[in-house]
């Protein structure tokens, strides 16, 4: 299966965050801390030029903190601020606010040069649906302006909101991009949920995240759903855990659809406990790639 969704209100954001950007002073690009690399968009660097950029590993409540630290070196290494947190309860998110403070600095002091009384840092919130963008922007504003959901494509247009008075922040729809090169950067996406659910397979989603969990995460499942012995076939890991949770039809048969949407329900609620997906080990060849643009292929609104 390959997954793939960049309906035609998906490029409009975009072009309308390039129109955006000459507004704003500094970039907030959020990432989800469960798969730091899979979840950011290739594209940033050509959408994001050379604005002051801050990364934000949301989510970092659900992501396994050892790994958390490595991609955090990782993206320091690289130049680039970034500061993990929780957009939810708040956590790390005054330290992301000094250090978008300390960015947005050169332009107060040139500000001061010529006179002019410095004024809120304008940032823009760029990320893939559902990552946590309209959330962050919430508690930063500590009230709820911001409409989210626990679904991609929540937010479907910009949206100034001020933040007492250091920050004005530009809310954005979640963007994704034309080609998924690698089918497991589709595969972990949907598994995380940025993905639209009606255009999803739940099989190979399902699949997927039992052969992460048996690779990555040993003896998780089996704890979790109380089975000695999972086979090492995830089809038939699957079946024993149908089967383990009484979701039997006619004929004892395991109710297969039913047991994909739990594996993949859980994995989303984090009943798995703290689960990352990938680490920078996997990636430093890629460091350098050039990700060129694809021919925009809209398929699906
Ligand atoms: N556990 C956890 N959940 C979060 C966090 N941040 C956001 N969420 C949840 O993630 C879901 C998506 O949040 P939104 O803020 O709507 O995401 P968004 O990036 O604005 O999504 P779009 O507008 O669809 O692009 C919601 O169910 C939030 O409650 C976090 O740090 N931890
Ligand atoms: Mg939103």
């Amino acid at each position: 299966m390959t997954i793939q969704w960049f309906p035609g209100h998906m490029a409009k954001a975009r072009r309308e965050v390039t129109e955006k950007l000459k507004l704003v002073d500094i970039v907030f690009e959020l990432v989800d801390a469960r798969l730091p690399m899979s979840s950011r968009n290739p594209m940033m660097n050509e959408i994001v030029q050379n604005k002051p950029r801050l990364v934000l590993l949301n989510k970092a409540d659900l992501a396994d903190p050892r790994i958390t630290d490595q991609w955090m070196q990782y993206f320091q290494k690289q130049g680039l601020a970034c500061v993990s947190i929780n957009a939810l309860k708040g956590e790390g998110l005054p330290k992301a606010a000094s250090e978008a403070k300390r960015l947005f600095e050169p332009k107060v002091e040139a500000m001061k040069k010529k006179g002019i009384r410095p004024r809120a840092a304008r940032a823009m919130i760029l990320g893939i649906p559902n990552v946590g963008k309209s959330s962050l922007i919430n508690r930063m504003a500590k009230k709820s302006i911001a409409k989210t959901g626990d679904r991609p494509g929540v937010t479907q247009a910009q949206q100034w909101i001020k933040v007492g008075k250091d920050f004005e922040l530009l809310d954005t729809p979640g963007i994704l991009w034309p080609k998924f090169e690698d089918p497991a950067v589709g595969l972990r996406l949907a598994a995380t949920g940025a993905i639209k659910e009606e255009i999803l397979d739940t099989e190979p989603v399902a699949i997927f995240i039992v052969k992460v969990m048996s690779n990555r995460y040993k003896g998780v499942l089996e704890s979790r759903f109380n089975v000695e012995d999972l086979p090492a076939d995830p089809r038939e890991a699957l079946e024993a855990i149908g089967r383990k949770r009484g979701f039997l039809r006619a004929g004892n048969v395991v109710d297969m659809e039913a047991t994909w949407k739990l594996m993949i329900r859980e994995f989303r609620g984090g009943q798995f406990g703290r689960i990352t997906l990938e680490d920078p080990a996997d990636f430093v060849e890629e460091e350098s790639a050039v990700v060129e643009e694809e021919v925009v292929n809209t398929t699906e609104e």
